[in-house]
């Protein structure tokens, strides 16, 4: 499927961009063996977000909660970066800027190489005291103690993540609505475009004037809206594209 890709008007609006956006969702994890949600394997097969991704279910049970987190955790932590995250990475020396906001919380686009990243739903490697509020790195795996206290007021301490029905952070989603309204081009790789805000962002970029260029094996609500929807998955296309883009003087 991908080898048959022609990428030619694409890589001719590629040529002449200098914003890039990129917003990412599990699908771009799928090829480092990490679940997306919704999949067939999906992560919310043997657990659904409302007993678990919610901060109800944190406070009705924070060990399971935790229990659920750490089994992710101790998965993630065995995967590494695919063709697709080390591209996207990559295009940060190739275009002027690249912003990258990713809907996921698994810490592949930093082992990438990928640096100006906008994470709308946090990091599962960061941890936050219910009680103080700070935030730090954590990269136990398994976890030495469920649920982990915070080990100066020896509160619990949570997954540094957005939970359905909690606010993002405010000056990540503003700052992810401005890089979305300012871009040239905008890829949405990876993502079911279900889960708001972030899926209002790829309207926010083709609205102010933006290409779109969907990657995904599967059509979503957003790909008629997209100006290239590319069915395939984003480890093999991404370096297609690439590849084409070096034959150009852009590379
Ligand atoms: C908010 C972090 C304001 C945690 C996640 C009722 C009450 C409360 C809220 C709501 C409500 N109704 C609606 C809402 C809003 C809600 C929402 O959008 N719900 C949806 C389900 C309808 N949103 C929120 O609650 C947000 N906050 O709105 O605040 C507010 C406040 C109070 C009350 C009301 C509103 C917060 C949402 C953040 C939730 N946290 N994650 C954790 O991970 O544990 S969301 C979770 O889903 C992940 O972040 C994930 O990224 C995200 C979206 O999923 P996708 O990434 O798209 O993954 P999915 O599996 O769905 O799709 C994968 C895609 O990849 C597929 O298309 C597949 O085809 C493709 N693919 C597969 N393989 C490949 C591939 N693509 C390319 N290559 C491949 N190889």
């Amino acid at each position: 499927m991908a080898e048959k890709l022609d990428t030619g008007p694409l890589i001719e609006v590629l040529q002449d961009a200098s914003r890039v956006a990129v917003l990412t969702g599990a699908g771009i994890s799928a090829e480092s063996g990490i679940p997306t949600f919704r999949g067939e394997e999906g992560l919310w097969k043997k657990y659904r977000p409302e007993e678990l991704a919610t901060p109800t279910a944190f406070s009705r049970d924070p060990k399971l909660v935790w229990e659920w987190y750490d089994w992710r955790r101790v998965i993630f932590a065995q995967k590494e970066p695919n063709p697709g995250h080390k591209v996207i990475a990559r295009w940060e020396g190739t275009f002027p800027t690249v912003s990258l906001i990713t809907q996921n919380i698994d810490g592949l686009h930093q082992k990438a190489g990928s640096k100006n990243i906008w994470e709308l739903h946090g990091n599962i490697w960061k941890v936050r005291c219910t009680e103080e509020g700070t935030i730090t790195e954590n990269y136990d795996t398994p976890l030495k103690e469920i649920p982990p206290l915070c080990p100066n007021c020896g509160a619990l301490l949570r997954p540094h993540v957005v939970w359905f029905g909690e606010s993002l952070s405010p000056t990540i989603l503003q700052k992810s609505i401005q890089l979305s309204s300012e871009c040239d081009v905008m890829f949405v790789i990876g993502t079911s475009a279900v889960v708001q805000p972030a899926a209002s962002l790829p309207f926010e970029a083709s609205e102010a004037g933006a290409k779109i260029v969907e990657i995904n094996p599967d059509p979503t609500p957003f790909s008629l809206y997209a100006d290239f929807s590319i069915r395939g998955k984003s480890g093999e296309i991404l370096p297609l594209i690439d590849e084409e883009l070096k034959k150009t003087s852009k590379a």
